[in-house]
């Protein structure tokens, strides 16, 4: 594995490159041009720059999170084409750029999903939190509101003013779409990238939804092992694979992480380890990344990433606020780089057992 962190670019992010390459054992960025929107095909230019910018500090990039995925493609109407042609330039462009990991998701409206950007815990640390009675007793269109007002001033992923102003036509958009039609359109993107990903070795590393369930009525799918199983079967090719985010599959307590883990051998192109702590059903919060702190065996985890062999791109994820940092929630640097120096750890105490 090779151990990153991830960096939205100096326009946006609080981190600095200099500080990601002080945090021992860290060795690459996952990273995005993310002043694009889904749909728009990447400029040659504008990612030459980015890469120029980050070998300059001594680091690399590892991989991109994420290109998105424009809503016609996942919707499925008339102009998913030329949608899913810019995709394929980008596709190729990075490639030309010696870039070969790509994170995308392919969930309906909302990226990730919480209700809350701070709650406190005991040890006075603020996490990103979800409880499943907040989701049902709030309008949608609401939600974009009580989440923007958290988040220190940063635009989350996902989560983007432009998009969220439309969000009554978005949910629209997606009134006839059921799991079996996302299902279908998402196998209609993934013919139709593969051949750019074979030419240039680009893995593409779908991400799951987060939390694993439906929220608001909309469609869900990539949530549980036979899910993924389905979608890789239906476009066979090692290149479509997937991103095992520890904290989204582990929001449903019956997805058992290693077990998924080693199902996934030789698919798995990137990996999220975090923690989270279960509350009660329908509550959880996130967790600092040590065991001992949530609700996961991070060891096991590891240890099943370690026992297939796992070469890829690792991260870890969302961190808590801690000592009075001012960041993104779940993406300032102290608690990611002790996750991070944590998981290496791990790593090290694996490989010498
Ligand atoms: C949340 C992230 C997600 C992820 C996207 C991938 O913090 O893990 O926003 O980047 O779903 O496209």
């Amino acid at each position: 594995m090779e151990m990153t962190l991830r960096w939205y670019g100096s326009k946006f992010d609080s981190v600095t490159l200099k500080q990601i390459r002080q945090i021992p054992g860290v060795t690459g960025v996952i990273t995005t041009l993310y002043d694009t929107a889904p749909g728009d095909t990447w400029e040659t230019e504008a990612i030459r720059r980015l890469k120029a910018e980050v070998e300059e500090s001594g680091l690399h990039i590892s991989g991109i999170e994420s290109v998105n995925i424009h809503d016609a493609i996942k919707t499925g109407s008339p102009d998913r084409d030329m949608y899913i042609d810019h995709y394929i330039k980008t596709l190729e462009r990075l490639g030309q750029q010696d870039i070969h990991m790509v994170c995308y998701n392919f969930m309906p409206v909302f990226d990730w999903t919480r209700t809350e950007l701070a709650r406190v815990r005991p040890d006075g640390s603020t996490v990103l939190a979800y409880n499943q009675k907040a989701v049902d007793s709030i309008d949608p269109a609401k939600m974009f509101d009580s989440i923007f007002g958290d988040s220190n001033g940063f635009i989350l992923p996902g989560w983007e003013p432009e998009r969220m102003a439309k969000i009554k036509e978005l949910f629209a958009l997606y009134q006839d779409v059921d799991d079996e039609k996302l299902f279908a359109n998402l196998k209609y993107f993934l013919e139709a990238i593969m051949p750019v990903c074979d030419k240039y070795d680009i893995n593409m590393a779908i991400h799951p939804d987060d939390p694993a369930w439906s929220v608001f009525g909309l469609p869900r799918i990539i949530i549980t092992l036979p899910n993924i199983q389905r979608m890789m079967r239906m476009v066979d090719n090692p290149h479509n694979g997937v991103t095992f985010c520890a904290g989204s599959y582990g929001t449903n307590p019956e997805n058992d992480l290693p077990g998924m883990i080693r199902a996934l051998k030789g698919r798995i192109h990137f990996a999220h380890v975090r923690n989270l702590k279960h509350n009660y059903p329908g509550d959880f919060e996130e967790a600092a990344h040590l065991s001992a702190d949530g609700s996961f065996d991070m060891y096991e985890i590891m240890k099943a990433l370690h026992d297939i062999g796992f070469a890829g791109p690792i991260r870890p994820d969302h961190g808590r606020m801690i000592w009075d940092e001012v960041a993104m929630p779940g993406y300032g640097l102290y608690d990611r780089a002790l996750g991070a120096a944590y998981l290496n750890g791990l790593w090290e105490a694996i490989e010498k057992a």
